[in-house]
């Protein structure tokens, strides 16, 4: 039995219970014990062996006997009877979209519709309108968001592929004769959705390394084997993995050829050809005397071409190789310039930590300030505060700031821009606070032209600091709303608001594109996780990822202000 198939069965587990409505904290364990075991580098059967299973993280004594269960008899009793109980095609349709399990449940109890085709065309006939709470214009996002599903599934979010890949990576790297390893290909340039895996590798031994990736735990399939390349599918969601192995004298050339993008190594080309060189996989080749001049690192071909040296992130041939010509490439963002993150929910509104251990987090990482930015009045379902908690709030954090040393908490929000885009809290509330963010949570159909005034609205209003999540997109499931984003970054650079990059590896929101364009017109950005427990709080990586791609640099971002300049900033 392999680790992916025993994730699989976790992950399936989770789905269930979902639908059945059952306990989010149970749901949740599921869930993470299945994302764990996908990336790990040994087999389970091994660990169970060993008798290590409780040390793999999320893995308690429950999950432990469950997957001792399932290698020992190659099933387990407890998801038999639970598949029974649903239908698979229920299990499928928790992916679309604004279609929660409640409502699949009631339309599968009223209607006998078991399959996302059956629903779809019970949509499409406006059948589902029987159903409590089902309105035709439920109906046609429920179609829309199938049509999203079936289009977007092909694609892996950055964070799982990254999850698998280090799987991978962690294993082979042990091997003796593999001398170096990397990502290629669009996850070394963090794109914040992969088609395939790319891995390149170092080794004097390739056939040894292709044999170790292929017998990996979580291979699924095995589409190609050759002599130094191979392609598998591998994880729960069967996502391609290329491996390609070189020798140590073309390894740079290799890996900037599959580091790619397509465009950037077409443009690299021929610019060379114009010098009279060659550039290909293998190296940098002068054809007329038949030689080869380097290629053993990127660096070698950076210099040789006379060029800075690009970082993979920017490789999208978006102005970097012009840039690098000129010596004017941006120094990009990095983790070490992150001085605090300015988007976190903690318990009083819908966060799973309190402010305390939010707090020791922050200074774990270094940071000088954290900013706790919770639910307004009317979100009611994410446990939005009303007046009096926000006082409470306020009071709280004073006297945790008298307390910690070193780390300054700010007293934030994170309030809805509402209908006619007045923020969600009076001013005599709202300049209570350090720090505001606005965001829309609603009205997310409305015409461009009104969800455009909304933001705009918010972009003035005096007290709002930041605009959160700006085009609401959920990669893969919610397209952006429709709004005017030239307007938007207008009314930013005007109103000296900050766009957000809001750091959930499913938001990425704004993307790099947005973030360029921001960047260019004068606007900053803010990073903010959004974390609603301790551990997202690493989700700032993703966020640098997506700002690095967008050339975003230390001066154009609110967190790598020191905590004085940001007083300053967020009082001016
Ligand atoms: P993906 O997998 O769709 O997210 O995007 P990539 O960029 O990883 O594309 P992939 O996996 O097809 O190929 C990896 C790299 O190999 C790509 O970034 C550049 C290089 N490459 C692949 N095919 C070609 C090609 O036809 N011409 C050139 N110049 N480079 C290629
Ligand atoms: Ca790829
Ligand atoms: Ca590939
Ligand atoms: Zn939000």
């Amino acid at each position: 039995m392999k680790n992916a198939q025993i994730a699989r069965i976790f992950k399936n587990i989770a789905r269930i219970l979902e639908l059945k409505g059952d306990n989010p904290f149970r749901i949740r364990a599921y869930e993470k014990a299945a994302f764990n075991i996908e990336s790990l580098p040994e087999d389970l059967d091994a660990i169970l062996d060993k008798g290590g299973l409780k040390k793999i993280p999320g893995i308690g004594k429950d999950l432990a006997l469950k997957i001792e269960e399932i290698i020992k008899t190659g099933t387990l009793k407890f998801y038999e009877k639970l598949k029974r109980e649903m239908p698979p095609g229920l299990i499928l349709m928790l992916d679309i979209p604004g279609l929660g399990p409640r409502t699949i449940k009631n339309i599968y109890d009223k209607l006998k519709i078991d399959t996302i085709d059956k629903l779809e065309a019970a949509a499409k006939k406006g059948k589902l309108q029987s159903i409590e709470g089902i309105k035709r214009k439920t109906e046609e996002n429920i179609i829309k968001g199938i049509k999203l599903i079936k289009k977007g599934s092909k694609r892996t979010l950055l964070y799982l592929a990254l999850n698998i890949a280090g799987g991978f990576i962690d294993s082979l790297k042990g091997l003796k004769g593999v001398r170096r390893i990397e990502y290629a290909g669009s996850l070394r340039r963090r794109k914040e959705t992969v088609g395939d895996i790319d891995i390149l590798i170092e080794s004097n031994n390739p056939s040894m390394v292709m044999n170790a990736f292929v017998k990996h735990p979580s291979v699924r399939e095995v589409i190609a084997k050759g002599s130094t390349k191979a392609s598998v599918l591998a994880g729960e969601r069967n996502i391609q993995i290329d491996l390609r192995v070189v020798k140590n004298e073309n390894f740079g050339a290799a890996l900037m050829y599959f580091t790619g993008s397509k465009q950037f190594n077409i443009k690299i080309r021929q610019l060379a050809l114009k010098r009279g060189y060659k550039i290909n996989e293998y190296g940098v080749f002068d054809e007329k005397k038949n030689k080869r001049l380097c290629g053993k690192t990127e660096n070698e071909i950076f210099s040789f071409m006379k060029m800075g040296y690009i970082p993979p992130e920017l490789r999208e041939d978006r102005g970097e190789i012009e840039a690098s010509l000129r010596g004017s490439l941006p120094e990009l963002i990095g983790l070490k310039d992150i001085k605090g993150d300015l988007h976190v929910h903690s318990l009083y509104s819908d966060g799973r930590a309190s402010i305390l251990e939010i707090v020791k987090e922050a200074i774990k990482r270094n940071y000088q300030y954290i900013a706790i930015t919770d639910h307004s009045q009317s979100l009611r379902v994410a446990g939005g505060l009303q007046k009096k908690e926000v006082y409470k709030k306020i009071e709280e954090i004073k006297k945790l700031n008298k307390k910690m040393r070193g780390i300054r908490i700010l007293c934030g929000t994170e309030a809805d821009i509402l209908g006619e885009g007045k923020v969600d809290y009076p001013d005599s509330i709202l300049k209570e606070f350090d720090i505001v963010i606005a965001s829309i949570h609603s009205g997310f159909k409305q015409s461009k032209e009104k969800l455009t005034k909304r933001i705009v609205a918010a972009c003035k209003n005096k007290y709002v600091h930041i605009i959160g999540h700006p085009t609401g997109r959920l990669i893969g499931v919610r397209p952006e709303y429709d709004i005017d984003m030239d307007e938007v970054i207008k009314a930013a650079r005007d109103y000296n608001t900050a766009l957000e990059v809001n750091c959930h590896y499913q938001r990425l929101d704004l993307g790099d594109i947005n973030i360029l364009h921001a960047k260019n017109s004068g606007v900053k950005l803010s990073l903010g996780t959004d974390a609603h427990n301790l551990e997202q709080l690493d989700m700032m990586g993703f966020g640098l990822s997506v700002a690095r791609r967008g050339w975003l640099e230390k001066k154009d971002a609110l967190n790598c202000m020191d905590l004085k300049e940001l007083i300053r900033w967020l009082r001016g």
